[in-house]
């Protein structure tokens, strides 16, 4: 009686927005800030729910990533530093279309029910982490959020303050750890991990002549600022990492700066130009869970060269194979490996077709899922070492438990007897990267520092790695549909099941083109339908995609 009447009271002062009708997409829930403090507050609710249900910290985070800086959103990270589960998605539609304080309670004592949730009593409060980018609406949305997580008895909302996205992942899956789990232990974690890679290089970390400097955009967001502190941490030498679009220039978020940017157009984010001829770039987004590496080929033109999500992935794919097959280099007098390490990679359709055939060329298991990092993440798991990437730069490397545990033993018996020491630095290296990459999501933070580690180590320029192999041209369009769901896809979006008659068409338009391949697939956070296309050719990808944006028209 005390929570419903709790309950209603702060619901009445949130009323859901006439005529708005939010849905928990791909990536929480997203809008224009201003109708969004309803939802807020009810993701609170729920967040708070979530964390009585698994008696474990909850992360809720406002951000709206690459979006303009006069959107925002709202998504929860679940016990284990992920996405909140899918089972709870439908709730938090649910919750947040709800019309009126009694529909929101009834909805909610219905769950309670049917979820067997204990409310309150006389147990310990458990927390919820209210992480927020630094978008201006951010202040007013965290309000909203803690009102909802307070309105339900036994629930406790923390504030951890301005972070990326995947600082607060972080934190959430180390308190569920009970390790150390503020943000200057995630900050600590990353430098001393960078530091042991960049200590067992083969020769040194010495820095190829001339090729020590990385300026970074840093979308005018949350991670420039980050990566400016963490910068003073690493203290690095032969490695200059010059921070540009922090924010602190003036610059607006994501306007003409950033990964999303960046990658969509391939074009130089402001900031940059003629003077970064020859210098490795890098981009983050708003939340900084995306990166991508670009450089500027030449003075006179505005287009990049693009290192994306899908490099990436190549790059630690073949920093971790070197590793695996030293580590499994039988030496004499010593057992050799006494573990089948499964390594597996998870890309989307949206994976440059070259990315693919290269991977498979290393000997490598690729599977393919929706896009979406809950999709990715999950088939990365399976793993004992699942590298996925989107090709949009939001990716990471996930290690199985037992996998770990192994790799530690075979660092302690492998630094008692004098044979392989290879084989150790081999474990070290891995055990390194698998504190520095966040094991919770993307993260670019980490993801910086992992690539300049393995350039280092491989004594690679950004050049040499990015001709690991050669993108087949792409186009991506989108159309605008008055029903996106009227498009269903299966096989990981590669083909469309509904309306009936579209997938045979598209295949008639794929046949006249070499090396063609397309697919549509509806966004999960605008309203359009997106055409994917790639070919031999720049003009025929664009002829691809736009005879088949002519089909969904
Ligand atoms: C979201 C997803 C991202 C995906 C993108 C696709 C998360 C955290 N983010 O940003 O993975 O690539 O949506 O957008 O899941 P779209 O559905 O509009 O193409
Ligand atoms: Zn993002």
């Amino acid at each position: 009686e005390e929570q419903r009447s709790l309950l209603l009271s702060s619901a009445s002062q949130f009323p859901l927005p006439d005529g708005f009708k939010p849905s928990y997409g791909t990536a929480g829930f997203r809008a224009e800030a201003s109708v969004l403090r309803s939802t807020v507050y009810r993701v609170g609710i729920l967040a708070a729910l979530r964390a009585l249900k698994t008696q474990s910290v909850i992360g809720l985070m406002i951000t709206a990533s690459h979006n303009q800086v006069s959107d925002n959103g709202v998504k929860v990270a679940d016990p284990s530093g992920g996405m909140l589960t899918q089972d709870w998605e439908p709730f938090a539609d649910a919750l947040a279309n709800a019309p009126t304080p009694d529909h929101l309670v009834r909805l909610i004592t219905e769950f309670v029910e049917a979820e067997k949730i204990e409310l309150g009593g006389e147990k310990k409060k458990v927390e919820v982490l209210v992480g927020r980018d630094t978008r201006p609406s951010g202040l007013s949305l965290l309000e909203a959020a803690k009102l909802g997580i307070g309105s339900i008895i036994g629930a406790v909302a923390i504030d951890v303050g301005i972070l990326t996205t995947p600082q607060l992942h972080w934190m959430v899956r180390a308190s569920n750890r009970s390790t150390q789990a503020s943000e200057f232990d995630y900050l600590e974690q990353l430098s001393r991990s960078f530091r042991c890679l960049m200590d067992l290089i083969p020769g040194g970390a010495e820095s190829n002549e001339g090729d020590d400097k990385l300026a970074v955009d840093g979308a005018n967001g949350v991670g420039g600022e980050k990566l400016l502190v963490l910068k003073e941490m690493l203290n690095l030498k032969g490695l200059e990492i010059e921070v540009r679009n922090s924010g602190r220039e003036g610059g607006v978020l994501n306007e003409g700066v950033g990964a999303d940017f960046v990658q969509k157009e391939k074009v130089v984010p402001s900031g940059f130009g003629s003077q970064d001829v020859g210098i490795r770039c890098a981009s983050l987004d708003g939340d900084a869970d995306r990166l991508v590496y670009f450089t500027v080929p030449s003075k006179n033109s505005s287009k990049i060269e693009l290192v994306d999500g899908d490099k990436i992935l190549s790059l630690f794919a073949v920093f971790i194979k070197e590793q695996l097959s030293i580590l499994n280099k039988v030496a004499d007098g010593n057992t050799g490996n006494d573990y089948q390490c499964r390594i597996g990679v998870v890309q989307t359709a949206y994976a440059n077709g070259a990315s693919t055939d290269y991977l498979k060329q290393l000997g490598l298991e690729v599977v393919l899922t929706p896009t979406g990092v809950k999709y990715l993440h999950e088939k990365a798991s399976i793993y004992d070492i699942g590298i996925y990437f989107e090709a949009n730069g939001h990716g990471t490397i996930l290690f199985s438990e037992p996998f770990l545990l192994w790799l530690e033993a075979k660092n302690d018996e492998l630094s008692s007897v004098a044979q392989g020491p290879e084989q150790r630095k081999a474990a070290l290296r891995l055990l390194a990267v698998s504190k520095l990459i966040n094991q919770a999501v993307g993260d670019a933070l980490s993801g910086i520092l992992l690539v300049e580690a393995i350039l280092r180590h491989m004594g690679w320029s950004i050049h040499k790695w990015s001709e690991l192999y050669h993108d087949l041209p792409s186009k991506q369009l989108k159309v605008k549909v008055v029903d996106r769901t009227a498009v269903v896809t299966a096989n990981a979006e590669t083909e469309v099941v509904k309306p009936p008659g579209i997938q045979e068409a598209i295949k008639a338009e794929i046949a006249k083109y070499s090396k063609g391949r397309c697919f549509i697939r509806p966004s999960g956070t605008e309203d359009v339908i997106r055409v994917y296309a790639e070919a031999s050719t720049r003009d025929e990808a664009d002829s691809l995609a736009s005879s088949v944006a002519k089909l969904v028209d």
